[in-house]
Formats: structure tokens, sequence, C-alpha cells
């Protein structure tokens, strides 16, 4: 059985694939927060901003996805500690520790700044919609940098929105479900012909504006269609900034925040402020 390490495994993602990849592979799951274990596997605390941790977790995996970091908009100095600084640790470490697989989950936000009537492959040019879109930007060149020099093996996923369910108008296209971000996690590990490829994490929708050829060239069959929400969506949508509603990225192309839906530790989060 393969060890999989999940960095940022106490958020949303990140829980909702460790309870679907349980069975299947031998979890080490990292955050900087505590943790609660799932089924067998092994927790580890660690600062991915520091090297020392991000080469005390990489140590003895098979393949790491790595979601840890800033998972929205936000000040630069957060994001510039835990995307920026954390993602090299990361991919650093796992070269020193001869990892070679990494499964990056990039975001929709690499290519918000895409008009929501056109449809995008994994081929276009980056258009990031926010100082966290130009983050995952940088995992994104990074990986190809260490695809290319050192014969690594990157699955870049452009993840839209994790959900039970699609919460609204936007993640109606751009929505996946838990069951459908680990077949794609795991045809990251499992895929024997990986060297650098980008695909979207959406499920089957239809109202997606992806081109997702790449994602099924590489055998990936979503089971889910964000359609069978679509009707009761709609009916809750309530009115957003005009720009927003142009931009596939939504209101990251217009806002300077976001609310962050995994807040660092109060420590951490006062110290990125006082450098503002
Ligand atoms: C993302 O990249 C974020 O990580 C997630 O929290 C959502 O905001 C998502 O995009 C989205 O666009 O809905």
């Amino acid at each position: 059985m393969k060890t999989i390490l999940i960095t940022g495994a106490a958020g949303d993602v990140g829980t909702h694939l460790r309870r679907e990849l349980a069975k299947k592979y031998r979890i080490r799951a990292s955050d900087l927060r505590s943790l609660k274990k799932i089924g067998g596997e092994t927790c580890a605390r660690a600062d991915v901003s520091k090297m020392a941790d991000a080469l005390r977790i990489t140590k003895g995996v098979d393949a790491i996805v790595h979601l840890g970091g800033y998972s929205v908009e936000g000040p630069w100095e957060g994001i510039l500690s835990a995307n920026i600084v954390g993602c090299y640790n990361v991919f650093e470490a796992a070269r020193r520790n001869g990892v070679k697989r990494i499964i990056f989950p990039t975001s929709n936000h690499a290519v918000g700044f895409y008009k929501r009537s056109q449809t995008i492959d994994h081929r276009v040019y980056i258009k990031p919609d926010s100082r966290y879109g130009v983050s995952k930007v940088f995992g994104e060149a990074l990986g190809s940098l260490y695809a290319d020099k050192y014969g690594m093996q990157f699955l870049m996923i452009r993840i839209g929105n994790v959900n039970p369910a699609p919460i609204d108008k936007r993640r109606l296209s751009i929505w996946i479900s838990p069951r459908d971000i680990a077949q794609l996690v795991t045809i990251g590990i499992e895929h024997p012909e990986i060297k650098f490829e980008i695909v979207y994490g959406i499920s089957a929708n239809k109202r997606a504006w992806y081109d997702n050829a790449n994602a099924f060239r590489l055998g990936y069959k979503p089971q889910d269609d964000s359609e069978t929400y679509a009707a009761e969506v709609l009916a809750k949508e309530k009115r957003s900034d005009p720009t927003a509603e142009i931009y596939q990225g939504g209101v990251f192309c217009v806002a300077e925040e976001v609310p962050n839906p995994a807040p660092l530790p109060r420590k951490k989060r006062a110290k990125g402020r006082k450098k503002r």
C-alpha cells in the first residue's frame, strides 16, 4: 500500500480526501492546526513555511498531495509565506527526499480573468484574478521546472469548488464532488505516464466553462453533475457585483480579501498583519 502525504489536511478539501482515500492508501495527514485522526492515518503537525518541517513530513512517502496554504484572496504576507515559501519548501523537500510524485491542487483562480462566455482548456495562457491566483500560478510554474529539470512528476488540478453540493450559480459551473476530486487525485497518484499535466478539478457539470479533455485523456470519469442541484441553487441566488458576474473567478476578480474558510492560528495571523 502506498504512503501518501496530505498537507493542509485539516481543511475542507483535505478532510474530504482523507475520508475518500482512507481505504486505498496509508495516509500521513499534516497541518499547522491540530488534526482529528481519520481511520488508520498518522498525523504530523507542521508549518511548511519552515524547510525543516517540510523535510520531516515528506520523508518516506510515495506521493504528496500538497493542499496546505492560504486558500483564498487575502493579505500578501500570508500568501507569500504559505503559498510561495511553503510551496517551494514542499517541492524542494520532496526532491531532496527522493519523492517523485506530487499532486498540486492549483485553482480556477489561476485563470479567473477569463470571461464566463468563454470555454477554456488546460493550454490557455494564465489569467490570475488575485494575489492568491498568482500564488497558484507560481506553484504551476515551480512544478513545471521540477518536472523538466529534476524528472519529478506533477498533476496540477485547477480545482473549482469542492463541496458535497454546489453553493451558488458560479459554483454550478466549477463544482466538484468529494468522490470526483478523490478520483482525480487517485489518477495523479497512480497514472504511469504523468510528467507534468494540468487538468480542471470539476465534476461532469453541464454548465462547465472548461474543456477538460486532458483529464478525460488521463482516464477521468466524473460521477456527478451540478445540474441536479441547479433549480434549488438558482432559486436562492443573490445579486453580486456586475464585474464579478462577467468573469469566471467571480468575486476574486474584485475583492481585496475573501473570507478565509481556514484561518491560520491566531499567533501566525497577527504576525502576518503587523508587517502589512
Ligand atoms: C479556491 O481556489 C478556494 O481555495 C476555495 O476556497 C473557493 O473559494 C474556490 O476557489 C472557489 O472559487 O469557489
